[in-house]
This record gives structure tokens, sequence and C-alpha cells, in this order.
């Protein structure tokens, strides 16, 4: 048996893991860099089901897959809906789809995660490519925007050191209390600030004039509409000051500039228009198609990869899915009741559902109002094979051990699709599909073939070939109603998964105590949490981790504006004592 592996988990890193005598550590060659992050520091420790349970009457496997079977075989095809979440992100786990698809029922679409942010990415640049993380060594500047990479991606600080660092991010994190210039801004005001720095990069003569007559030769219209923001007004109502502008412009001029996004910036309705705007001030200061420098956010791990399995059915969205309408909601590898937006509605629509089968590792909200429990063999124990959002890498996932606890996701499909007359391949034919699609490199490493380290080298992919701005501003300057909400990753929870946090974090200017009950209220609900200090937030926001109980009784199920993504932080809160 080999004993490398990679880390599972829906996270920018992708980790390859050395598993020893019961212990896991990062590969010391590589992006890896011979560390891992608590939540695989401790993966052990984290107790996983280990026996079935219908009605809470643990059964065996055997008993729990004929109770499935009976589940899907009782009602309509349409009655059924597969619901797949993202808390093992290996390649593997879509041959679920595969069963469902083919027999009839329902999947999802829409996004949870990153795609209203994606969808800006497209309508400017064709595409969805990626600068790889790793590109981030060879740039002068790195510019942090909605991202928080001690939490979220702590691989990328090796790469990172020396460099100029500018931050902007309503929290003084920690890579702000570091970085050369740190904007607070108030949160959802990043497109006037991404614009207001087009235009002051071209007024000062700064844009990369080459790069724009040949690849974004509307530049001058986008100019112009830039030219509508009334500055003082919108300085105000940002929290940034000029000098602040003219800070970021002196670093980034002639410089060989990574600007490194995350999802802060995407979860409001508009936040496709606001990755936009981001991506177009990459494109005035000449950033596509040069080594060192561009726009990393979060990328198709699936890109340049064809999936084997047939996924070809009706689909509803996976943000404000209506459970009720199905007999038998069949869900894996996610915990919608905690982590879906509005949280109240998503538990009285599940509360109709005749038969709720949850199949996953860890016990939750989910797992509680679930009819059938299936335990899932973790990534230590079944063969896969994953990619990365964020880098170019492929990483094979070969079992590393034995359990006899739950099952694979191969294998609980090829149950159902061997009961219901379905076509399934060997788990080695899908394995050595997948595999087909990486090339190995000098360093020995698997790569996704195809995938660029320099994406937009000659072109961009839209029709024109050519970058395309936002031709108007609908942004609109949010009311003074309330506190912003903002519901970011924890170091200590990987969403819903390890330790959760509990608390509701303030800035100790608005006089609550620590430990004091609160009730925050939007008008999609309300929760009562207790109250922590942190003195890094500025005083019109509050923040509650993702993976918080009951955060998302706050959060509203509508939709962005440009695609099916969820807008956690759409809504204003209040606070109550
Ligand atoms: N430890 C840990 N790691 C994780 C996860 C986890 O739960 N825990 N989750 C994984 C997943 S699913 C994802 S999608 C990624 C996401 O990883 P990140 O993209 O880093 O996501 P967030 O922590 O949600 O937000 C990042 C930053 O955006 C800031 N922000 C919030 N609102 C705004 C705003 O309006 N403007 C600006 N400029 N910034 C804003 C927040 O303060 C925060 O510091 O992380 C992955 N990695
Ligand atoms: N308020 C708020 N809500 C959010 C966010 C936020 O920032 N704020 N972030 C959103 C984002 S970006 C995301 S990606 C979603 C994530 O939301 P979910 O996809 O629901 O992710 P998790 O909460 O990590 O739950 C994953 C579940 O997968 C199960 N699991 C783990 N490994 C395996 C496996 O190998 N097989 C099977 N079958 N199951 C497994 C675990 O039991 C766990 O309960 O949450 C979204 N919700
Ligand atoms: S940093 Fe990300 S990929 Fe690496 S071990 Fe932690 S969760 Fe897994
Ligand atoms: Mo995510």
């Amino acid at each position: 048996m080999s004993n490398i592996t990679a880390c599972p988990l829906d996270c920018y890193d992708a980790c390859e893991v050395v598993f020893q005598d019961g212990v896991l550590k990062g590969l010391k060659s590589g992006y890896t860099n011979g560390f891992l992050c608590p939540h695989l520091n401790h993966y052990e420790k984290f107790l996983s089901i280990q026996k079935p349970r219908y009605k809470g009457n643990e059964i065996s496997i055997e008993e729990a897959l004929l109770i499935l079977k009976e589940m899907i075989y009782s009602c309509n095809k349409n009655e059924v809906l597969h619901y797949r979440g993202s808390g093992n992100f290996a390649l593997m786990q879509e041959v679920t789809d595969h069963f469902f698809a083919l027999y009839g029922a329902f999947l999802t679409d829409g996004t949870l995660c990153d795609g209203a942010g994606e969808a800006g990415i497209i309508q400017g640049r064709g595409s969805n490519k990626n600068m790889p993380i790793t590109e981030v060594e060879k740039s002068d500047v790195v510019i942090f925007w909605g991202r928080n990479p001690h939490t979220t991606s702590s691989h990328i600080l090796p790469l990172i050191k020396d460099k100029t660092i500018i931050v902007i991010d309503p929290i003084k994190t920690k890579i702000a209390k570091i970085a050369d210039v740190h904007i607070q801004l108030k949160p959802h005001t990043d497109i006037f600030l991404a614009m207001m720095l087009s235009r002051f990069l071209h007024i000062e003569n700064g844009c990369d004039l080459d790069f724009l007559k040949s690849h974004a030769s509307e530049f001058e219209d986008y100019y112009e509409l830039t030219q509508g923001i009334r500055i003082k007004a919108i300085l105000e109502h940002m929290d940034v000051s000029l000098g602040q502008i003219g800070d970021v412009l002196r670093l980034v001029k002639d410089k060989k500039v990574a600007i490194v996004c995350g999802v802060g910036i995407q979860k409001y309705s508009d936040g496709a228009d606001v990755m936009r705007a981001i991506d177009a001030f990459a494109a005035m200061l000449g950033l596509f198609g040069k080594e060192g420098c561009g726009v990393s956010y979060l990328g198709s791990s699936r890109e340049n990869i064809t999936s084997p399995f047939n996924k070809n059915a009706t689909r509803v969205s996976k943000v404000n899915t209506e459970f009720s309408d199905y007999k038998t909601v069949f869900i894996q590898g996610s915990n919608p009741i905690a982590q879906m937006p509005d949280s109240l509605r998503v538990r009285k629509s599940i509360s109709h559902v005749q038969n709720v089968v949850y199949f996953g590792l860890y016990e939750n909200e989910t797992s509680e109002i679930a009819d059938l429990v299936i335990p899932a063999k973790s990534f230590l124990y079944k063969n896969d094979v994953r990619t990365s959002y964020s880098h170019n890498k492929m990483s094979f996932m070969p079992k590393v051990a034995d359990s006899d606890a739950g099952i694979s996701e191969y294998d609980l499909s090829a149950y159902l699709c061997k009961e219901f007359g379905v076509d399934i391949e060997s788990e080695e034919f899908y394995i050595k599909h997948f595999k087909n699609f990486a090339i190995q490199k000098i360093d020995g490493s698997w790569y996704v073939e195809g995938r660029d380290d320099v994406p937009y080298k000659e072109c961009f992919d839209t029709k024109t070939k050519e970058f395309v701005f936002l031709d108007e501003l609908d942004s609109k300057i949010d009311e003074d109603d309330g506190f912003y909400l903002i519901t970011c990753k924890s170091q200590t929870s990987l969403n819903s998964q390890f330790n959760r946090q509990e608390h509701v974090f303030l800035n100790s200017s608005l006089g609550f105590n620590e430990d004091e009950i609160v009730s925050i209220v939007s008008v999609n609900g309300s929760v009562e949490l207790r109250v922590k200090h942190n003195d890094n937030l500025r005083n019109d926001c509050i923040l509650i981790y993702s993976g918080t109980k009951g955060v998302n009784n706050l959060t509203t199920s509508k939709h962005s504006l440009s695609s099916k993504s969820a807008i956690f932080q759409e809504n204003k809160v209040e606070i109550k004592r």
C-alpha cells in the first residue's frame, strides 16, 4: 500500500499527505512544504459516525442499503432529489450523480460558494482560468482582496515572504497586521474602490496602454464610467482616504502584481460586478498573460478534466431548494440545515420530506433530523483523485488504510446501479480515466494537462478575444440601516466540520459585555449568541463565522443577480439585548 494521499477538504491548498503509523503529515516536497493545517493535524480526533441508523436505531450497512433502495423505489423518479455538498472535494464524489442522473432523479445546480465572482470573471474574460497560486512566488506585490490566507490558504504564506503586501478587508486580519498597506474599507464597497483605483491609475498615466490597445480596447469607455463616481461622497461611504488610494497606486505601478481574491468580496447580489471591477483594475495594469501577474480567485478544480459520469439530469438550485417537493432526499457530503442560507426555511422545507437520507462522516444538524444515516468512509479508506481550484496539480489518493466502518461513494453507487439496472464501470476504470488527464513534470509531480501557469497569454476567451469591461454601474450605496454581517471562515472549522465557533464577535466600543447573550436579528430570522470582543472589526460590522450554529437563520436564499449563487452577506442585521 502506498502511504501518500491528499487532503480531501474543500480548500485552496489541496495538500499532499503522508500517512504513517496512524499519523498524518504534510509531504515535504512541493507546495505542501511539510505542514498541514489544524483540521488534518487533528483529523483522527474528530469522531466520525461508525454505524448506520434508521429512525434512531442502529442497523447494519446491508440493512441501510436495503432501506435506501426501498426509499427510492417507493416514489416516482421525479420525487427523488440528490443534494451533494463539498465536504469531500475529490473527484469520485460525483459517482453518485451518475446513478441518480441515469435513474431519472433530480440533481442540483448553482453554488453556496464562489459562483457570483466566477460569473463576473466569465463576463469579462470569457472563461475562468485562474492564476495558479504557485505563480505568486514570482510576483513583487501581492494584494489580498477579501481573502484571509492565514486561515483559508496558509500554504501561500511561505511564497510571499519579502514581498510588498496590500490587504483590502473590513477586518484587520493577521495578514493585514503585517501588510504595507491595509485598506479597512466598509464591507460591500469594493466595486467603488476598484473603479476609483482604475480611474486614478488612468489620471496618473499608469495604465499599460500597449496591453489595453490590443487586449482591452474599450478602456476609455470604462474610464468614462469610472468618472461618474462622485469622489468625495464615495470616499466617505467607503471610509477610505485619497491618500490610501495613492499609496496603493504607488506600490503597484510597473510592478509584477498578483491580486489574490477570496469569496469575501462577492457574498452580495452584485458580487459578479464587484469581481469584474477588480478584474478591470488588473486589466488597466496589464496584469494578464504575464509571469507573476494576474488575478488568483477560485478556479474550477475540474478545468480540463472531462467527467466519466453521466450527469444529465433536471436540476434545481442548491441555494433555495424546495425540499418539500420531493419524497426522498439523498444528502451527501453536506450539512444543508446549517450551511444553506435561510436555515429556518430549509429546516421547515426538509421537515415535509418523507425520507431524508444523510450520507456523511460527522453528526450535525442534518444527520440529527435524517430518517436514514449512512456513514461514509473517510478519504484514508477509499480510492480517489483530487485537483485544486487554486493550483494545477493532480494528486492521487489511494486507500492508505483499512476500516470496517462506513461505505465508499463508489460502493454505494455500484449497489444502487445493480439494484436498479443502471450501467456502471469498475472503480479502477474511473480512477484511470481521471489519471489520464495528468502529465508528470520534471519535479516528479503530476499536473492537469493543458492548464496554463500563465493564462490569457495570447488573448481572452470572449467573442472579441478582448477583455469586456462593465458598461454600467448598477451597484447602489447601502443604506445606513443596521450592522453589516461578516460571515467568513474560521481557523478551527472547515465550514461545519470540526470545531465550530459559537460566538458573535463585536467591537468592544459598541458597549456589549463579553459573554453577554444577545439576539442578532435580520429580516429572515434571528439567533442568540454569546458576545466576544474583537477590536479588529470595524464598529459597523459584526462577525459570525461560517459553521456557527444558527448563523444562517439571518441570511437570505435569494440568488446573486448574475448567477445561481448564495449571497450570505446581503442582509444587514440588528443587535438586541
Ligand atoms: N480554516 C478554514 N479554511 C477554509 C474554509 C473554512 O471553513 N475554514 N472554507 C473553505 C472554503 S469552502 C472556501 S470557499 C474558502 C474561502 O476562503 P476565503 O476566500 O479566504 O473566505 P472568507 O473567510 O469567507 O473571506 C475572506 C475575507 O473576506 C473578508 N470580507 C468579508 N466581506 C468583505 C467585503 O465586503 N469586502 C472585502 N474586501 N472583504 C470582505 C473577510 O473579512 C475575510 O477576511 O476557504 C476554504 N478554506
Ligand atoms: N453563513 C455562511 N454560510 C456559508 C458560508 C459562509 O461563509 N457563511 N460558506 C458557504 C460555502 S463557501 C460553502 S463551500 C458551503 C459548505 O457547506 P457544506 O458543503 O454543507 O460543507 P460542510 O459544512 O463542510 O459539511 C460537509 C459534510 O460533508 C461530510 N463529509 C466529509 N467527508 C465526506 C466524504 O468523504 N463522504 C461523504 N459522503 N461525506 C463527507 C461531513 O460529514 C460534513 O458534514 O457553506 C456555505 N455556507
Ligand atoms: S490547508 Fe487545506 S488542503 Fe491543506 S491540510 Fe488543511 S484543509 Fe487540507
Ligand atoms: Mo466554499
